[in-house]
């Protein structure tokens, strides 16, 4: 029989026993976040041909349109984890403040809280550009049998259990960690399945891509602008390569498999920069850890960040293990 590579069905039931929480709970819950992942594709992928593009008429907490597959990617991630009984609270890039998951888990049982940006990059929807999810999961902190609190979602990101993210691109992919590795997952549309295509994804610890929005080079610290001009240098293995797609997940994963560095800094615009520290660059900075590469917004490694606040934003830098310390070597003796 020809030899056909394992799905993501299959992988989280033989690497169930590797995971030290094994009650099987986190892998109904990566189960629910691929039956969410499917269902979203699918419209994603129709986008441009129903009624469903351009903005709901509203406005998510960040002041942002919000675009119809923004929603309906939100309501389709919340219901489908709900449904399978396993969270206790959810929070959501479009949802000002977090979920408590009550109607499925009456007693408070569930011992899981999620935290997700369900479409990211959605500005790049209308122009059919990539786009995608990312999702990062804790153990509750505050006690089973009690209702989840903040606390339950104000966590360090060294503290997450899982992480991933969906991209939606000239491929769809779902890509993991639980701590052992990052594996990445490719979506069979014909048959509905996703197969293990990216075993143990890393970073190369050098790359020649740089991805920053240039736009707003002047209004860049000091120690980026430097480093820009650094990767810009006729030297070496510079120039390197200018690439960004505008949208995280996508110029995550390129930078992933070729090697490269993402950077989104704190500006006179942004004071804090614009990317949420909780549910874009916590689960982003553990699979770029577990990939062999780096994240920290500068001066401080990402997940070791206190959380203050569900929607707080940081400057964020990430990506192969020696750009990324290069770029912090610039930010520090600015
Ligand atoms: P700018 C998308 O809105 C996002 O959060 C990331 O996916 C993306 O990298 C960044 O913002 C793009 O922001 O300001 O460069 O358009």
């Amino acid at each position: 029989m020809s030899q056909r590579n394992q799905t993501l069905g299959e992988f989280i039931i033989e690497n169930q026993s590797s995971f030290k929480y094994t009650s099987g709970e986190l892998s109904r819950l990566i189960n629910s976040i691929r039956l969410a992942a499917k269902v979203v594709n699918h419209e994603v992928n129709k986008a441009g041909l129903v009624d469903i593009i351009g903005t709901a008429g509203d406005t998510n907490i960040q002041g942002e349109d919000q675009q119809k597959l923004d929603v309906y990617a939100n309501d389709t991630f919340i219901k489908t984890m709900t449904k399978r009984n396993i969270v206790c609270g959810i929070a959501s890039e479009e949802e000002d403040d977090f979920v408590a998951i009550n109607s499925q888990d009456e007693n408070h049982q569930n011992k899981y809280v999620v935290l997700i940006d369900p479409l990211d990059g959605s500005s790049n929807i209308d122009v059919n550009v990539s786009v995608g999810t990312i999702f990062s999961i804790y153990r509750r902190v505050t006690p089973v049998g009690t209702p989840v609190t903040i606390k339950d979602f104000l966590q360090k990101g060294n503290q997450q259990v899982a992480a991933g993210y969906v991209v939606y691109g000239t491929s769809t992919m779902l890509v993991y960690t639980t701590g052992h590795g990052v594996n990445g997952f490719t979506l069979n549309p014909a048959i509905g399945t996703f197969y293990l295509s990216h075993p143990n994804m890393q970073f190369p610890e050098n790359g020649s891509i740089y991805s920053v929005n240039e736009g707003n080079y002047i209004h860049f610290p000091k120690g980026i602008k430097d480093y820009i001009k650094y990767c810009q240098m006729e030297e070496g293995d510079r120039p390197y390569t200018s690439r960004y797609i505008g949208s995280l997940v996508s110029d995550f994963h390129r930078n992933m498999i070729k090697g490269g560095i993402y950077m989104y800094p704190k500006s006179s615009m942004n004071a804090k920069g614009k990317l949420r520290l909780l549910y874009e660059c916590n689960p982003m900075a553990f699979l770029a850890e577990q990939a062999n590469g780096k994240a920290s917004d500068g001066f401080t490694r990402i997940m070791d960040i206190e959380p203050t606040e569900l929607h707080e934003r940081v400057p964020f830098i990430c990506g192969s293990k020696n750009m990324v310390e290069k770029a912090e070597e610039f930010m520090q003796n600015a």
